[in-house]
């Protein structure tokens, strides 16, 4: 099986993913679980932007734990983290590439710097090393640098692009061109970059579903994926985003980013636990091997760690 994001695993710790460990750390003071502390640390788990629902679940099992009384940090600790590892694990998905299906077509969507020609880039080149034929569409004909950053990265991915023909040519003459492209000369996967801010939020859905509309036209099987990239810094926002793009297209997962940093990996195990999408992977940064398959066990230790 092609492997679509990196090999080579950081560790998803604490510095980049969040500070929850740290925060509880400070509250941990007496070596009981009273109700007082187990009531700080649901705000605790508030603040992580996990949302209130998860927090209050979390802290009432833990409430029913009675726990003896010299309980260690690191217990309170790692019956945390497997309760959010349970949490998520319904949502660890393979984004693979099945031989059935050829091309793949993927489209990606998501706003204005959410992420999604860097994860496409990343993608790319990922999938490239693999000898794997990769076609990449440049859909977001809105901004002329759009299309010469993904430019950038085809280079580097060393794959064909197809750009728009002339400025501001409509995406989703660009995608057919694409989809033709790509089942005519034996592509084995198209990923498809879209724009993520038009005019008004109207325009920008219309365009993507013309988008839809027109590949399924080519092929009435596709797009295989509907690929909502959410940047994890924008915390509650990202609720109406993916709300929004689910609407209008049918997101099928999600890829989070911007992991790294000061991010508050929180905000994960709300999107899933209030819209039920799988999560296919996490980018911790800017370089190729900042894309990592979405782990589960991983993400909650770091969450923690
Ligand atoms: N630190 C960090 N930066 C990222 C990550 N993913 C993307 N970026 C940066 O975020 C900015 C916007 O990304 P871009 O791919 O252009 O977003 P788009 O508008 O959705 O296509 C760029 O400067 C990227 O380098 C990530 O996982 N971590
Ligand atoms: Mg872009």
């Amino acid at each position: 099986m092609l492997d679509f994001f990196s090999k080579t695993k950081k560790p998803v710790t604490s510095n980049n993913v969040s500070k929850i460990s740290s925060n509880l750390k400070e509250i941990f003071t007496h070596k009981e679980l009273d109700q007082d502390m187990i009531e700080e640390l649901e705000e605790q788990l508030i603040i992580s932007d996990m949302g209130v629902k998860v927090a209050q679940e979390i802290s009432s099992k833990l409430t029913k734990q009675k726990f003896v009384k010299n309980i260690t940090f690191e217990q309170v600790k790692s019956f945390l983290s497997e309760e959010i590892f349970q949490i998520l694990k319904p949502f660890q998905k393979t984004l693979a590439i099945d031989n059935t299906i050829k091309p793949k077509i993927i489209v990606f969507n998501g706003v204005n710097g959410s992420g999604k020609t860097t994860t496409i880039g990343k993608i790319a080149a990922n999938l490239s090393k693999q000898n794997c034929k990769v076609l990449i569409a440049a859909c977001d004909s809105f901004r002329a640098a759009a299309s010469e950053q993904l430019e950038v990265w085809a280079k580097r991915a060393n794959c064909e692009i197809i750009l728009p023909q002339k400025e501001n040519e409509d995406p989703a003459a660009i995608a057919y061109r694409a989809v033709e492209h790509a089942k005519h000369n034996n592509f084995d996967i198209l990923l498809i970059d879209t724009a993520g801010r038009l005019q008004n939020k109207q325009n920008l859905m219309d365009e993507l579903k013309k988008i839809g509309n027109v590949i399924k036209k080519v092929e009435p099987s596709a797009p295989h994926e509907n690929i909502l990239v959410v940047d994890s810094t924008t915390g509650q926002n990202s609720y109406n985003q993916l709300e929004i793009f689910d609407k209008t297209i049918g997101v099928t997962g999600l890829i989070v980013t911007k992991l790294d940093g000061s991010a508050k990996g929180g905000m994960v195990i709300s999107l899933v636990q209030k819209f039920q999408k799988p999560i296919y992977a996490i980018g911790i940064g800017e370089k190729i091997e900042d894309l990592q398959e979405f782990e589960a066990q991983n993400f909650a230790k770091g969450l923690l760690d």
